[in-house]
């Protein structure tokens, strides 16, 4: 039995170490939205993973998550006589879509629930590990020169897996020249959705790098196209954007529209579809690793988590706090020296905001209460 007392939002907004640019747009700063889910017994933390400005990466942006908890989803939790892990997912079902909204506040739940019962969330989720394997993703750098100060200074730093984000024009000519710097390194490429099948000559070249694979080169509706992709070319295709559910991922195995799968708990609706995603994947033997949103500490605690678990085989992008922010909104997280990240052992998510950090980084707050 669990009643939720109050929830309170945090709009919060830091600066980035460096400028980061994919194929839709590029972040100077990090602008997103923070719950925390007051119960009768603890209290947990939720990050929301949209877009600041405008949708460019989903149908969600922080305006619109604002409005969605504000208004609807967090009155319908206080609402509600008992609201548990069990429970909240039902709960805010009756809205339609809106998975990064939800995820908010389904995940404080879930931490909430979690530190009162002094469990961690790898336990919860049963994960099978206390440490997890590293990578980065780098985004498109004004010049190949840029980008390849910016790969050594990583592979320096001890990732595991360099990520390269990639647009029509900036694509096979920088990847060609990453790899002939590092013959031998774990090496992807992020298009965020920037191609069509027009495109098929930029694939059939980077299919000489060896690839660990191609992360969503098509439009995120386009599972079909995906599928056709694949059989043309040798390089693992891993959908990102597509995959909103497990519902989506068991599709685009069924298809054959990727090999690998990305996944994002923020952008799936949380952590307890994130782990049907996991769950539907490992039943295909398809392997999967742990996204990023460059997301805070808390964010990031909670993709610890869930990157605990068995099927999570290939490094993720759950970087050190360092290459995001000079001051993360909790203690910073660290690479070892060996490219792994420990997860929280703590109850819930295992780690809190630093409340003069909070403070500093918020930039308008709310509290909804039962009586709004
Ligand atoms: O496509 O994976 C992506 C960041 C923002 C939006 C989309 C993506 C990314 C990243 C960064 O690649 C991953 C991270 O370091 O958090
Ligand atoms: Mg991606």
């Amino acid at each position: 039995m669990s009643q939720i007392r109050d929830i309170e939002l945090f709009l919060v907004e830091l600066s980035l170490v460096r400028p980061f640019r994919v194929s839709f747009g590029t972040s100077t700063g990090k602008q997103c939205v923070v719950a925390r889910v007051r119960t009768d017994d603890a209290e947990g933390w939720g990050e929301c993973v949209a877009d600041d400005g405008y949708p460019g990466f989903s149908g969600e942006w922080n305006e619109g998550v604002w409005t969605l908890l504000r208004d609807v989803l967090a009155p319908t939790l206080l609402r509600a006589d008992d609201v548990t892990s069990a429970t909240v997912e039902q709960q805010l079902r009756f809205v339609r879509g809106n998975p990064m909204a939800k995820a908010t506040l389904i995940n404080g739940v879930v931490d909430a629930e979690l530190r009162a019962d002094g469990r961690s969330l790898r336990a919860f989720l049963g994960g099978a590990r206390d440490a997890v394997a590293c990578g980065v993703s780098i985004g498109i750098a004004d010049t190949t020169d840029e980008l390849r100060a910016q790969v050594d200074e990583h592979l320096e730093q001890g990732y595991r897996r360099i990520k390269l984000k990639i647009m029509p024009g900036l694509d096979v000519e920088r990847v060609g020249a990453i790899r002939a710097d590092h013959p031998d390194i774990l090496l992807s490429v992020d298009a965020n959705a920037a191609y069509t099948l027009e495109d098929l000559d930029v694939f059939r070249a980077l299919d000489a790098f060896d690839l660990l694979m191609v992360e969503q080169p098509l439009h995120h509706e386009d599972l079909v196209l995906h599928a056709r992709l694949q059989e043309e070319i040798a390089t693992p295709i891993c959908l990102d954007e597509s995959i909103r559910s497990a519902a989506d991922a068991a599709a685009a195995l069924e298809l054959g529209s990727c090999r690998i799968v990305n996944i994002k708990q923020g952008r799936v609706g949380g952590v307890l579809e994130a782990r049907r995603v996991h769950d539907v994947a490992a039943a295909a033997a398809v392997p999967v690793w742990c996204g990023g949103m460059l997301e805070t500490g808390l964010g990031r605690a909670t993709n610890l988590g869930l990157a605990s678990m068995p099927n999570f085989t290939l490094p993720g992008d759950t970087s050190a706090s360092a290459r995001y922010f000079a001051d993360d909104l909790t203690e910073p997280f660290v690479l070892g020296e060996d490219g792994t990240m420990a997860v929280p052992a703590g109850p819930g998510i295992g780690v809190e905001p630093r409340p003069e950090r909070l403070a500093a980084c918020t930039v308008r707050r709310e509290l909804v209460t039962k009586s709004d």
